[in-house]
């Protein structure tokens, strides 16, 4: 599947044909909430489908799938803290743990991240709604399950809104939002990237996702994310990020340290095409500094970005060194 393709990758057409580690990698399982319950979910397989009695070749399996899966995408810290949510059952289940004992701690530990992680969405959605006016008008990016929660919520509520969706090139996952949009009959408008500026003035509100949230309240997200921060600054619309807190992160101070990924350039053009001396960049996320966030809207409620640290101590705690 390519990029441009107007059937913007999803979840996996045949998902049994490649390790999860490689359909993350290439996209075919994208998004920062799904990569996670998908790791978390394969982790718990590796136990399960592990048929000797030997602890330690079973933890070696889980190690080696952990680190294939933290090889895949380097940005979205959720990918990272759905490994180690499980992984941390592994470490917790010391020495002397048998097979039967350790297979069903690991499973156990997926299913409880997957379930959260889906609640987190739900309540996500209650918040946000309560954020959204009848009649207003809604900017989002990319495609995020987290952001659109509370638009959709919000529409189920009975109030009249509109979203407005960046077609986020290169992959244009702003098509598989027009199309969750459409499936939960909210009306809904694409426009291109660089309509966001002619766009804001007529704009209330503007939610996005997240894939890392810095101990400062930096945000990672879908490329030009930033850009639309700006924009909505500069035109006073309020700017939020809906974010289950597993994508708060002590593991980055600040955007600085948040390791951007940048793509193979065949899904920006044809490099057969391409003039002599000519490069391409293809950067996949970028950082939104805090100061342009009004707002993360989590599980927890609303945390202002200026929060986000005092909110990662009191959830991580002692365990903010692993990450
Ligand atoms: C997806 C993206 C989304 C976040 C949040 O990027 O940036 O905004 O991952 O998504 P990609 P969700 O398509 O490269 O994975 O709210 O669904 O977790």
């Amino acid at each position: 599947m390519t990029p441009n393709n107007e059937k913007a990758p999803n979840v996996p057409e045949n998902p049994e044909d490649v390790s999860v580690a490689d359909a993350i990698r290439s996209m075919q399982i994208r998004g920062a909430g799904l990569i996670a319950r998908k790791a978390a979910e394969s982790l718990g397989r590796v136990a399960e489908s592990y048929l000797g009695d030997s602890p330690a070749e079973l933890k070696k399996r889980l190690y080696d799938e952990s680190d294939a899966l933290l090889a895949a995408r380097p940005t979205a810290v959720s990918l990272r803290n759905g490994v180690f949510a499980v992984m941390k059952a592994v470490d917790d289940a010391g020495e002397n743990a048998d097979v039967p004992a350790l297979r069903a701690l690991v499973m156990n530990a997926a299913d409880v991240f997957c379930h959260n992680s889906k609640q987190a969405v739900s309540e996500i959605a209650r918040t946000g709604a309560g954020l959204i006016k009848d009649g207003d008008r809604i900017l989002t990016h990319c495609n995020s399950k987290a952001a659109l929660a509370p638009i959709i919520e919000a529409h189920r509520q009975g109030k009249k809104i509109e979203v407005f969706a960046t077609e986020s090139r290169p992959w244009r996952q702003g098509y598989l939002t027009i199309k969750d949009l459409s499936d939960a009959g909210v009306p809904a408008t694409l426009i291109i990237d660089s309509a966001a500026r002619w766009i804001m003035p007529t704009i209330d509100l503007v939610f996005v996702g997240a894939d890392t949230v810095c101990e400062n309240g930096d945000l990672a997200n879908k490329i030009g994310t930033s850009q639309l921060a700006l924009i909505a600054r500069e035109m006073n619309v309020p700017f939020r990020s809906c974010a289950e807190t597993y994508k708060f992160t002590p593991r980055y101070a600040s955007g600085n340290e948040v390791p951007i990924e940048e793509r193979d350039i065949s899904e920006v053009i044809d490099p057969a095409v391409l003039p002599a001396n000519v490069r391409v960049r293809n950067p996949v996320f970028d950082i939104t500094p805090a100061e342009y966030i009004s707002g993360y809207i989590t599980e927890d409620g609303i945390i202002e970005p200026s929060r986000v640290g005092a909110s990662i101590r009191r959830w991580f705690g002692d365990a903010s060194s692993i990450y």
